[in-house]
């Protein structure tokens, strides 16, 4: 059959018609020929028998192809397969190459070719959405404005008017149009972490994990696999600051080459519950009360607490929470949790249970709760701006990601369940393998377009991963594709660009709002034969779920047993705490229920706190005045069972200092008139050589008069860049500071939030005046903070450098602080 290249419309006799009216006598065969070309231009019935092929019309030799390819399936030979023992194997779809490429189209008329339709080739075997985004990114270098119709705005300043001073005129389409589209701009936040960040990236494996799993990311050592992550807080609403103690959501979304495959994980282990049926709960208890909608992006309300002192699963979380982890420095340097136990598969079907693990290359690092709140003033976009930069500046984020690997066996072994999402598994009981990094290297062209739009899923798992029975992954399964499907705007929400993976898709799913992909041919079903058989279902090279013997079950609402043990872990992370971070811990307690107006509720906190250890409870209640302890909780289970250890290294922050050291950190260089040019430029020089980012800063911008006279150009001013915003401050400028009231703030907050502080002795009358004491309280010299005279500058910077790296002196710290 021959490709059809010309127009149908266009003139000449067309073959096998033209020639019949010349013929005197006619055979059978002429006849037949005759009515399928009359039958293929028909959309209604058709000859009974076979149609022939008629050489040279299109439409019946595609007549006749399809019956040839309809003829290749006299039965669904795949039926057989879908019952008993035989479903356990299902077999591939039967599919059949089509004769010619028309067989497959919609229409005829395809291979006309216009600018808008496309070559005229028939596309095949092909779907253009799935891949690289170059497909969608716009640029509009040397670019005339136009309408979303493609029509050049002659002035995009004025509306059209009757007369200068005149009525303007309902026909101003332009204008019409530019003002519903900035009308329709904005969508409907997410539900729950509605303010994020996101990047591009990859993920290398470094670890083939095939007797593991088929997931082909893990295929082979070195293979790349694209990823977009996307970070968030869960509480606030989109525009909240960053700082929020809060969880942080840590997603990660793998253009696996076998599909797209989201983890969508947090910063923190567990979680609050251990059943999706109490999310919205939770949620609604931590989200702005409904009356008043305050407070946004805390916890320290009335609802919170009244929530979680009812519901003890909730305990071992809350000791996360009120934890450093729920304050992160960065993005960049906060580990990330799959948290439920999921499976691997291997090729034979084998199966093992799995947890995934992220830990940051930077080291976990948190912000003092004080400094936080005062950056939610200063900078609301600190983690935003600070994942932003850091891509920017090519330092890009890294993340080693581990795996516990377990089985079923074991799993039933633990004194805890493996289901339950309110549990860890501490790594001395299965020590976490590194297989691989995520490296995030690009920042996204348009927030909206990218880290708005993501979908992530729980439900996008690829082969080779698969879901245990966790009941709290179960909802999730459900609510983030129904969520999507609000927010953004029906069932396409896959077809969005950032959301369509780089493998092919092609299925017989069609139409609903913003359908973007134009199926070729008239199949949309499954199993066919009018399309070749296809798309046929992959049979055993797709997605398996693993097979799980559930006979004997009862249909039943209720927990297992295991469940029913909530404080033990809780013990565990707090006697795994060092000294200042279980104090840390008692503050952020006393932080929250402070705010929280009805005692009875603080109360009930204490109860639950003293299941956890009694000195965390009784330094919760000295902290709110509390004189006598109430009674603990009751426990759901009268003998707890003995849990495997009482200490895990690994649960403090301070067990992963990183390996960048100063690298990315943010230090303050105060200048004033009088500094000495030389030792600021040769400062400035040695702290960027290390990787980290200095800055001149002043009383106001402008530039500072040196002793040598040369000037210093100061980069940013006190007023726009607060001390809680850097890492470390060096006191340059002289007594040129010391008449300053916001380098005496800047001092006082550097020295509160345990930073290293730099004095030149020419400045050291600003550290009596911010009463700084000279050693720590236990009477040691602080080393985070040094002084020295303008001559030993130099000398003095590497232990600048070493104890920036150790990026808190919290051995400096008292409750409440002495400055
Ligand atoms: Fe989510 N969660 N979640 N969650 N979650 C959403 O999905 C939900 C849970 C997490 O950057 C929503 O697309 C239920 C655990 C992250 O876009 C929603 C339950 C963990 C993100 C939803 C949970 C998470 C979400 C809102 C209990 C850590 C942000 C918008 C059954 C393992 C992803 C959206 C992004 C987002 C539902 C519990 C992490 C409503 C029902 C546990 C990181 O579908």
């Amino acid at each position: 059959m021959a490709t059809r290249k010309k127009s149908r419309s266009g003139g000449g006799s067309r073959p096998g018609t033209a020639n019949s009216s010349k013929s005197a006598r006619r055979t059978s065969r002429d006849r037949d020929a005759g009515s399928s070309v009359t039958s293929a231009r028909s959309t209604v019935s058709g000859p009974a028998r076979k149609a022939t092929a008629a050489t040279g019309d299109a439409a019946a030799e595609k007549m006749a192809a399809v019956e040839t390819l309809v003829a290749a399936f006299p039965h669904n030979a795949a039926k057989p397969s879908e019952f008993g023992s035989a479903a356990m194997e299902p077999a591939t779809g039967q599919a059949v190459e089509p004769p010619h490429p028309s067989v497959g189209g919609s229409t005829l008329s395809e291979t006309n070719a216009s600018p808008k339709v496309g070559s005229g080739n028939p596309q095949m075997s092909f779907n253009p959405g799935s891949g690289p985004l170059d497909r969608v990114r716009v640029d509009s270098a040397g670019r005339a404005l136009t309408t979303n119709q493609g029509v050049e705005i002659a002035d995009n300043q004025n509306s059209l008017k009757a007369g200068l001073r005149g009525p303007s005129l309902l026909e101003d389409f332009i204008l019409r149009e530019k003002i519903t589209h900035f009308d329709h701009e904005r969508i409907p936040e997410r539900v729950v972490h509605a303010r994020g960040s996101g990047a591009h990236g990859y993920f290398e494996c470094a670890t083939p994990l095939k007797h593991l799993t088929r997931a082909s990311v893990f295929a082979e050592a070195g293979k790349r696999t694209p990823v977009f992550v996307r970070f968030s807080t869960v509480a606030g609403e989109r525009g909240s600051t960053d700082t929020a103690r809060d969880v942080r959501g840590f997603a990660v979304k793998f253009y696996t080459d076998e599909g797209n495959w989201d983890l969508v994980g947090n910063n923190i282990p567990v979680f609050f519950i251990q059943d999706a049926m109490k999310f919205p709960d939770v949620i609604h208890a931590v989200k702005p009360e409904p009356h008043h909608a305050m407070p946004q992006a805390a916890s320290a309300h009335d609802t919170f607490w009244d929530f979680v002192s009812l519901m003890p699963e909730t305990t071992h979380m809350l000791m996360w929470v009120m934890s450093d982890r729920a304050i992160p420095r960065s993005y960049r340097m906060m580990q990330g949790f799959g948290v439920h136990s999921f499976r691997f598969v291997n090729e034979r079907g084998e199966s093992r249970f799995v947890k995934f693990h992220w830990s940051p290359v930077a080291g976990t690092h948190s912000l003092a709760w004080d400094e936080a709140v005062k950056i939610s003033g200063a900078d609301p976009d600190f983690h935003r701006r600070d994942l932003w930069e850091a891509i920017e500046a090519g330092e890009y984020p890294e993340y080693e990601l581990g795996i516990q690997v377990f089985s079923e066996e074991q799993a039933e072994q633990f004194t805890f369940d493996v289901l339950d999402s309110t549990k860890l598994i501490p790594e001395e009981l299965v020590p976490v393998q590194p297989v691989g990094r995520l490296v995030l290297n690009r920042n996204p062209d348009n927030f909206f377009a990218e880290t708005e739009q993501v979908a992530f899923c729980t439900a996008h798992i690829v082969p080779g991963i698969d879901f245990s029975n966790d009941p709290l992954l179960a909802g999730r399964i459900h609510s983030y594709i129904d969520t999507q499907i609000s927010r953004l705007g029906g069932p396409n929400f896959h077809e969005i660009p950032i959301n369509a993976p780089v493998a092919q898709v092609h299925n017989n799913q069609r139409d609903g709002m913003h359908r973007q992909a134009i199926a070729r041919g008239r199949v949309a079903y499954e199993p066919n034969s009018l399309g070749g058989g296809c798309p046929f279902q992959a049979g055993m090279r797709g997605f398996m779920s693993v097979p799980q013997p559930l006979d004997g079950e009862h249909k039943v609402r209720g927990k297992p047993e295991k469940f029913a043990e909530h404080y033990n872990q809780a013990t565990l992370f707090w006697e795994s705490q060092s000294e200042i971070e279980k104090q840390h811990i008692i503050a952020a307690f006393r932080f929250e229920l402070t705010r929280v107006q009805v005692s009875g509720i603080r109360e009930r906190v204490v109860a639950q706190l003293r299941n956890v250890a009694e000195e965390l409870a009784q330094g919760v209640a000295d902290g709110l005045g509390m004189t006598t302890l109430p009674e603990p909780l009751p426990k759901m289970l009268k003998r707890a069972p003995r849990p495997e250890l009482d200490q895990s290294q690994a649960l403090s922050l301070l067990a992963r200092p990183g390996e960048t050291g100063i690298r990315t950190r943010r230090i303050a260089l105060l200048v004033a008139d009088g500094v000495d040019g030389d030792a600021a430029a040769r400062m400035h020089e040695v702290l960027a050589g290390e990787g980290a980012t200095p800055r001149f800063m002043g009383v106001k911008m402008g530039r500072v008069r040196s002793s040598d006279g040369e000037p210093v150009e100061v980069e940013v001013s006190l007023e726009a860049a607060p001390a809680v915003l850097w890492d470390a401050a060096a006191f340059l400028g002289g007594d040129g500071l010391t008449e300053s009231g916001q380098a005496l703030e800047f001092l006082k907050d550097q020295y509160r939030h345990c930073k290293t502080v730099l004095m030149l002795e020419s400045a050291t009358a600003l550290l009596e005046k911010a009463g700084i004491p000279a050693v720590l309280p236990s009477g040691e010299t602080d080393p985070g903070l040094l002084v020295c005279g303008q001559d030993d500058l130099e000398s003095t910077l590497p232990t600048f450098v070493a104890a920036v790296s150790r990026h808190r002196h919290f051995e400096r710290e008292t409750d409440p602080p002495r400055v």
